[in-house]
């Protein structure tokens, strides 16, 4: 039962297999700038974005995406985030990221915004710093907070991506997994201007679902060509390539969106 699709007759199954996928609070959701509660939030402060993530990272595809990991066993400091929306005193460190996409570019990302649909969506996954590893994270309301990237078509490279996309035919199918020999910094994989950012308190999109996650979702998106994306769509999971792994939209239901906005 560890295993998930993303067809839509394999969404149906999800809870089935995974109670917690039948909540109240899940993700993705339609994020509307005109329904959402403006808010004077503090800044979102993100600490160590223009540091290199500490060596070595790890490029892998699970077989539902490709995600860089980080090992960190000298235990170094890793980018973390707190203010904005976020309970006071509690910091955020970063544990990995992963993207979502679509097999045709009007899909791919989970959460839409304004009606659009983007054709990719990047997930930066950080643990409350009081939880010891993701798995107790996931066990806690306040334990995870996951940063969405939105991704839009242009012509041109965007040459931020050139360090994970140069190696996505290293790691074509599941459970490949190499240690990238060049590294990343967060902030360059970010939007130029974090200052607008929505958020809401939600779930994993994926199995087992846990409603642990304070999404902030940026509004501003940053770019990719179509020569990048259709680099992603040649990930395998074994019969099939990667691409529309992304979840239905859930009910938002009485939940609140915060936007923060200058
Ligand atoms: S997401 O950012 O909401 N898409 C998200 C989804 C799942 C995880 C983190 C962020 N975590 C892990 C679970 C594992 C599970 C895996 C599936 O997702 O901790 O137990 O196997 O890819
Ligand atoms: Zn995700």
């Amino acid at each position: 039962a560890g295993h998930f699709g993303y067809r839509k007759r394999d969404q149906h199954t999800w809870v089935r297999n995974f109670k917690l996928c039948d909540g109240k609070l899940q993700s993705p959701i339609s994020i509307s700038s005109f329904k959402s509660i403006t808010l004077p939030l503090p800044a979102l402060e993100i600490i160590g974005y223009h540091d290199f993530l500490p060596s070595p990272l790890y490029l892998k595809n699970n077989g539902h995406s490709v995600v860089v990991n980080v090992s960190n066993h000298l235990r170094k400091r890793l980018p973390y985030i707190f203010g904005g929306s976020l309970d006071i005193n509690q910091e955020y460190e970063m544990d990995h990221l992963h993207f979502h996409w679509g097999a045709k570019n009007n899909r791919g990302s989970e959460h839409m915004l304004n009606g659009i649909r983007y054709p990719m969506e990047m997930h930066i996954v950080h643990r409350n710093r009081i939880y010891s590893n993701l798995s107790n994270a996931l066990n806690h309301k306040n334990g995870l907070v996951v940063l969405g990237i939105f991704f839009q078509l242009q012509e041109e490279d965007n040459e931020s991506l050139h360090s994970i996309i140069n190696h996505l035919t290293s790691v074509q199918w599941i459970n490949n997994e190499i240690k990238l020999n060049t590294s990343i910094t967060l902030a360059s994989l970010l939007p130029k201007n974090t200052d607008v950012f929505y958020s809401y308190k939600g779930s994993l999109t994926t199995p087992p679902c846990n409603e642990v996650v304070t999404w902030i979702i940026f509004s501003m998106p940053v770019s990719i060509s179509f020569s990048q994306l259709n680099k992603f769509r040649l990930l395998s999971s074994g019969n099939n390539l990667i691409a529309d792994n992304y979840r239905k939209l859930q009910n938002i239901g009485p939940r609140k969106v915060y936007i923060r906005k200058l």
